[in-house]
């Protein structure tokens, strides 16, 4: 059994719906936490449309790799073709951390696998929907969630805000 942090972003296409779905099919996998979905300005050097992100705590009996192949696997039921790095896409699933059964953080250097993400601790797209699911939150070799948020610029943080489906 392992307990892991997924990220899920989409800002092309009916963005809510793509991650509805995802995280519905999530629930399959066992017992599942995920956050409301929030609308983000784009990170990174690609100019492309807002996106809506959201974070999913999910239970499970796959490895790190195995959620790895799970997150690819939405991503193709997204219709998600790979393109340009960090561009415009329908759905993109992150795995951010992985914990064993007794807590343990798995890390790796492998470029097809890095644990934990190795961006995660600077990205308010990820830390805000994460802290909102779970107070305590640690990402591995980091710290606390709630603190990583207190060291990014709060223009960014505050830039993440709750998306209102019916708004
Ligand atoms: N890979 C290595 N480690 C991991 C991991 N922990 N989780 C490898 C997932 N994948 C991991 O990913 C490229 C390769 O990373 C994969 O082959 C995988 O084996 P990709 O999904 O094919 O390409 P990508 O998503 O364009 O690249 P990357 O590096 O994952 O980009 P990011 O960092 O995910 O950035 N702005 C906002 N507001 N919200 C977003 O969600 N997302 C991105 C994508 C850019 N800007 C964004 C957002
Ligand atoms: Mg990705």
């Amino acid at each position: 059994m392992t307990r892991v942090v997924l990220s899920l972003g989409a800002n092309l296409g009916d963005r809510a719906a793509t991650l509805r779905t995802a995280l519905a099919a999530l629930a399959a996998d066992g017992p599942l936490v995920h956050s409301d979905l929030y609308e983000t300005p784009p990170w990174g050097p690609v100019e492309q449309p807002p996106y809506l992100n959201a974070v999913a705590v999910v239970e499970g009996d796959r490895d790190a790799a195995g959620w790895l192949a799970r997150a690819h696997e939405l991503e193709q039921g997204a219709g998600r073709t790979r393109e340009v790095r960090w561009g415009a896409r329908t759905l993109d699933v992150d795995v951010v951390a992985v914990r064993a059964d007794d807590g343990a953080p798995v890390t790796s250097a492998d470029p097809r696998l890095t644990l934990p993400h190795p961006r995660a601790h600077e990205r308010a797209f990820v830390l805000v929907p994460w802290l909102a699911v779970d107070p305590d939150a640690e990402l591995p070799g980091h710290g606390r969630v709630d603190a990583l948020l207190a060291g990014l610029d709060p223009a960014d943080v505050a830039a993440v805000r709750r998306w209102d489906a019916e708004g």
